[in-house]
């Protein structure tokens, strides 16, 4: 696959750092596995179930778009894969309107490496979005970056 470029456009991929975001809950660590070496961790049975990051409210054009979450677990290994971690969710109006959410679970997560998790989604307008992490308050969580793919220039393919 080629993209042949976005002329006439000055967006394009796009990288976010969690711990330059906005948060309600969660503590700023260093983690040399971590873009900027460092993330946000959220400690089950520390930090409540709210959200680790929010923000950056960034204007997005209308079509369709993906977002990479970079996240890792911590701590000991988990025995239940299905076991809830976070709920990730992109969205306008202060998180009124909710654009795509995804729950991510243990078994989508590793402990030695930072996965991207995909969104993808469609918006009809030009919108300002926020990415937003919820901590599930069970298991331990490191989010380290998002990663905004505008996918728009792949619709003329087949
Ligand atoms: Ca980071």
């Amino acid at each position: 696959m080629v993209l042949i470029g976005f002329a006439g456009q000055s967006k394009g991929p796009d990288t976010v750092e969690a711990e330059d975001l906005l948060r309600q809950t969660g503590t700023v660590v260093s983690d040399l596995l971590a873009s900027g070496k460092e993330a946000v961790l959220g400690k089950a049975g520390f930090h409540p179930p709210i959200y680790l990051c929010y923000g950056p409210y960034r204007i997005f054009e209308p079509g369709r778009h993906k977002i990479h979450f970079f996240m890792r677990l911590k701590g000991p290994p988990q025995a239940d894969n299905k076991k809830e971690v976070a709920l990730i969710e992109v969205a306008t109006d202060m998180g009124k309107r909710i654009f795509e959410k995804r729950r991510v679970s243990v078994q989508d997560l590793s402990l030695d490496k930072y996965r991207p998790i995909d969104l993808t989604f469609n918006i009809p307008f030009r919108f300002e979005l926020g990415y937003r992490v919820k901590f599930l308050g069970k298991v331990d969580l490191l989010i380290d970056r998002m990663e905004v793919v505008d996918s728009q220039g792949m619709e003329g393919e087949i």
